[in-house]
């Protein structure tokens, strides 16, 4: 484990000297010179009561003055011509906010990108930029000019149309430039929404107080579609109900108000709320571009007329931030009676019959007529009982080719999800997926190609084979599906990883994923020249053009929208990461926590360090070394090691951990269930040797004997052990850590942090004491506790 005690404590020992001299964080925090309402427009979030609402888009003053001074002069007028050019389409005639939101709908993208500079450059300044439609024939001195060349002159004089071109739709520039002796900035994009982009880097270079005098950025996402998937009724940490995933006055918690009753009742879509603007904003800020809105365990009511207006009302208000939406449907839907008459019997389900798929062209075509830019259709099927073309006699690529022609002639896509098992194929449900889904892959066409699964569908798999657990080898799939288009499924809500309780930053795991190298060979077996699983899900491994990766959210309805004020670096961090996945995650770290905290050097290392520690602890005080799945049923969140009464075997943890009086862990080498099978030819050999496997993956692969020497010199249930206790001492220093902050942080965000750290640390422990103790009733052997 790489938990450095030595750097952490150091970083205790740092945070605890800042006193009331640290007078940027004195400002930055509001505590002085606040700078709260400022004229003409929406308050700064600043001060003691401030409660997380704006997310990472909160612009607090810049404190230090002298840096302050230089961005005055640097920016003085913000230029944006034509921003009302090209209103983007409305569906909904009366779209408006609820009453009394302070938010405003934008009706285009430079109008989304010049009130954002408006508004941040107003609270990181501290006082009003100067807003002009067009420079005339003369650009000022400190112009910041956004557009397109399409929409702005001074794009066009300055900006040569090549260096434009290769951009791609959604890349930026932005230039320092000057004339004379005037010097400005332009951000400039082939598109409006790149130029939004390009507008919320220059904001974030001012947040964490970069220098802005000689720029000369370019910028394109490697993933085409970065996308969200939102379990709305599920896996929701973040309601406003803190006793739960539920939520006050009828809501249920989620973000978005679909069928809100009682109190809230009349806040229901297509009524906007701020909050759904704040997420937009925050999406965009990171370049999301698409939210699947619904869980993909899905209710038919999505596809009901009632619910697409409320669907075309939000997207409506998010398109102008350049985000479209799409819908997890349930793969029976057309047999639902509240479709009567337009419904189809069991012998018209067949995925190749074309009663199925003219019903799904039907649907498609009737979401398209309110929402045109509709991104298409999320699928669970024949997974954890939701139905499937299994259920019809087909299989998965005939299920996931049935819809994917059926929506092709929209402009749609299918994304499929791969997150299937089934003891009655394997008893071990991580060698599942592949087996349903590699051989579709090979499949030989009449045309000498290979592969059946059509060119608008994405295989959507998670980025290991069991369950989002904390730590999980790569999915072997990567790289296995060179004919079909892959998407990465990370899963940003907390699960698993301590949901709003526990501080988790999620990054450098999933860092970890994307960074992982396949292994993967060509045809003849040869290594591929780019083999890392970030290189299969942009497309540089294999060469494909369509690429996708997709964060299972964490929004909700909480007052800082994430229900964990840290939980909202991840939401931060999925973004940065889908558009840039060879990011280092202490990088993305350090971004948030200037932009969302403080831009106090002994803040941003105290919570850096703190933050890209917290995964591997909870890694070591939940499920070290391998082991998986060891959750108390269902809720996902405390220990249950011993449980075994679940109706499904692979549901209970006594099946993942096999503990026995030889030793621990799920033997998948060629000795057990040989998923190591699966991966290419390096990693099977690393990973089926208990002499080679890494340590933090040894009980995936391996049954480990309690006597196994490891690379610390202590045998495996000492090392086991002493991961239990460090993951804790961690935790309590995570905590002691924030307390010393005290005087650093506004007083609301400081004491909420401060409770869910207590809780954490008395959850954590639990978590220790309960698994060391129940492995104690199998290793017979001594905890010493103090290693
Ligand atoms: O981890 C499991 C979750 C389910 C989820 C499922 C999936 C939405 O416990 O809540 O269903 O994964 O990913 O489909």
């Amino acid at each position: 484990m790489t938990l450095s005690r030595r750097i952490f404590m150091g970083a205790v020992a740092a945070g605890a000297t800042l006193g009331p001299g640290a007078g940027e964080a004195a400002w930055a925090t509001g505590r002085d010179g606040e700078a709260a309402g400022a004229p003409g427009g929406l308050p700064v979030p600043q001060g003691d009561g401030y409660d997380g609402s704006a997310l990472w888009l909160r612009y607090a003053p810049v404190g230090d003055r002298d840096l302050l001074r230089r961005y005055r002069e640097q920016v003085t007028t913000v230029i944006v011509e034509n921003a009302d050019r090209n209103k983007v389409y409305r569906h909904t005639p009366d779209l408006s906010m609820a009453p009394g939101s302070a938010e405003r709908l934008m009706e285009s993208t430079l109008e989304a990108a010049r009130e954002e500079l408006v508004r941040g450059l107003r609270g990181l300044l501290g006082r009003p930029v100067r807003v002009s439609q067009g420079p005339g024939n003369r650009i000022p001195d400190g112009a910041v000019i956004v557009g397109t060349r399409d929409s702005s002159w001074a794009v066009r004089r300055s900006v040569p149309a090549e260096d434009l071109a290769s951009l791609g739709t959604d890349g930026f520039l932005i230039r320092s430039l000057s004339e004379g002796r005037r010097r400005f900035t332009v951000i400039a994009a082939p598109t409006e929404v790149g130029a939004l982009y390009g507008t919320f880097a220059f904001l974030r270079r001012i947040q964490t107080h970069k220098p802005l005098g000689e720029l000369d950025i370019s910028e394109s996402p490697r993933v085409a579609n970065r996308h969200l998937n939102y379990w709305d009724t599920e896996r929701l940490y973040a309601g406003n109900d803190a006793s739960g995933t539920g939520g006050l006055d009828g809501e249920n918690g989620a973000i978005f108000n679909f069928a809100a009753t009682g109190d809230s009742a009349g806040l229901n879509l297509p009524l906007v709320l701020d909050r759904y603007l704040v997420a937009a904003r925050a999406m965009a800020s990171v370049g999301i571009t698409g939210i699947t809105i619904n869980n993909v365990n899905a209710d038919n009511a999505y596809l009901t007329p009632e619910y697409i207006a409320r669907e075309a009302a939000l997207a409506d208000a998010l398109r102008p931030y350049g985000i479209r939406i799409a819908l997890s449907i349930r793969y029976a839907a057309p047999t639902d009676p509240r479709f009567a008459p337009d419904t189809l019997t069991e012998e018209q389900m067949a995925p190749v019959s074309p009663d199925f798929q003219a019903w799904w062209n039907r649907k498609a075509r009737q979401l398209q007529e309110s929402i045109p830019d509709f991104i298409g259709f999320t699928v669970k099927a024949n997974s954890e009982g939701q139905p499937g073309p299994q259920d019809f006699g087909y299989d998965h690529g005939d299920g996931a080719n049935g819809m994917a022609v059926a929506v092709a002639p929209l402009g749609m896509t299918i994304y499929w999800r791969t997150f299937v098992y089934n003891p009655d194929v394997d008893s071990d449900r991580l060698k599942r997926a592949y087996l349903e889904f590699g051989s579709i892959d090979d499949e030989p066409r009449p045309d000498g190609t290979r592969g059946r699964f059509l060119d608008n569908v994405f295989l959507q798999t998670k980025n290991g084979p069991l369950d989002f657990q904390a730590r999980e080898p790569i999915h072997p799939m990567f790289g296995r599906m060179e004919n079909t288009n892959q998407a990465i499924e990370l899963q940003v809500t907390q699960e698993y990883t301590g949901q709003s309780t526990m501080l988790c930053f999620l990054a450098p795991m999933w860092e970890e994923v994307l960074k992982t190298d396949t292994h993967a060979t060509d045809g003849e077996g040869r290594p591929l020249e780019r083999s890392l699983v970030g290189n299969v899900v942009d497309g540089t491994a294999q060469g494909h053009s369509a690429t996708s990766i997709v964060g299972v959210a964490n929004l909700g309805n909480a007052d800082n929208l994430t229900g964990h004020h840290f939980s909202q670096a991840n939401l931060f961090a999925f973004g940065r990461q889908a558009w840039d996945w060879t990011l280092d995650s202490a990088g993305i770290a350090d971004d948030w926590v200037r932009m969302t905290w403080s831009n106090s050097r002994d803040v941003v290392d105290t919570l850096v360090t703190m933050m890209m520690g917290s995964w591997e602890a909870l890694v070591s005080y939940q499920t070290p070394l391998g082991i998986a799945h060891q959750f108390q049923a269902n809720v996902h969140y405390g220990p249950g090691p011993s449980e075994s009464d679940l109706p499904r075997e692979d549901w209970n943890p006594v099946y993942y951990n096999q503990a026995d009086s030889v030793g621990l862990g799920y033997d998948r080498s060629p000795t057990g269930s040989d998923l190591t099978a699966q991966y290419f030819p390096a990693l099977q050999a690393r990973y089926g040797s208990i002499d080679t496997v890494p340590e933090n993956l040894m009980m995936w692969f391996h049954h480990v004997p309690w006597d196994h020497p490891m690379s610390s010199g202590r045998i495996f249930w000492d090392e086991l052990v002493h991961h239990y206790y460090a993951g804790v001492r961690y935790v309590s220093g995570m905590r002691e850590t924030w307390d010393a902050l005290e005087r650093e942080i506004d007083a609301r965000r400081f004491s909420e942090v401060r409770a869910k750290l207590a809780q954490h640390e008395i959850d954590a422990a639990d978590w220790r004491d309960t698994c060391v103790t129940y492995w104690q009733r199998f290793s017979g052997r001594e905890i010493h506790a103090d290693d």
